[in-house]
């Protein structure tokens, strides 16, 4: 009886094993300087409400996820030359995005806005004429900024990452910026001399997303059914809280 149960598990075992070594991977890719959605903490790992979303669906629907975070640019341009899987980048839920992504439901409403620093106030779109506006490549900001460009007379100054376009306001090498409304308060908060002194634009709400068409078209709905359970249950909103100090219906109310 014994020698038959172990003969049973010997050719149970390479069984066993060449299923965990086929589980796949999920590479997702996300933005780099994001915080409070994504950014390298002071212990040198990535942290923030996508990183806590993205773990957590994971952990419901037993994903196996590798996540990198080579800017959201860069991210958007890996997923569709197919060396990522998937999307988590706070990215903006547009018409146009729609035509090559499929995205998820939203996890988060926002707004895109006009920043500057504290000593130079901006109320309205037409003070930004002859101004320098930066903002990141490839985002919902920029789009908006290129079509609304002509009718105010600004240019436009684009960059790869968050870090490096705040850096530029600081030194004055630009003279706004535009960027997501929970992004820049973030900052705000902790210390860092900017001022909104506008109302945003609502041009979409953050969702995941992977390459339409493409053979990952089954993690949005995987995605959509953790989500659904994250509403339900609070845990979306105790992540939210837990990086911006409010819940998400009250977040944007700004
Ligand atoms: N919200 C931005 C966009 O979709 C993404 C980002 O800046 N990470 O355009």
């Amino acid at each position: 009886m014994k020698k038959k149960f172990l003969a049973f598990l010997l050719i149970l075992f390479p069984i066993f094993s060449l299923g965990i070594a086929k589980a796949e991977t999920i590479k997702i890719v996300s933005d780099t300087a994001y915080a409070p959605f994504e950014f390298k903490d002071s212990d040198q790992t990535y942290k923030g409400i996508d990183v806590d979303i993205i773990n957590k669906v994971a952990e419901i629907k037993g994903w196996n996820i590798q996540m990198s975070y080579p800017g959201f640019d860069a991210a958007v341009n890996a997923v569709q030359a197919g060396q990522a899987d998937a999307i988590m980048a706070g990215m903006t839920k547009t018409k146009e995005r729609e035509k090559v992504f499929t995205m998820s439901d939203t996890y988060y409403d926002t707004k895109v806005v006009i920043a500057t620093t504290k000593a130079d106030k901006i109320t309205k779109y037409s003070q930004l004429k002859g101004k320098t506006v930066g903002v990141k490549n490839g985002t919902a900001a920029q789009r908006f900024l290129d079509k609304n460009k002509d009718k105010y007379g600004y240019k436009i100054k684009t960059f790869d990452t968050g870090d490096l376009m705040y850096n530029s306001l600081s030194a004055g090498a630009v003279d706004a910026v535009m960027d997501d409304q929970p992004v820049i308060q973030y900052a705000i908060q902790k210390g860092q001399d900017l001022a909104i002194n506008m109302d945003g634009e609502a041009v979409g709400g953050f969702a995941f997303g992977v390459k339409k068409g493409g053979n990952h078209e089954k993690l949005i709905t995987e995605f959509n059914k953790a989500l659904a359970q994250m509403k339900a249950d609070g845990t979306l909103d105790e992540i939210i809280k837990k990086w911006t100090g409010e819940s998400q219906s009250t977040a944007n109310s700004a």
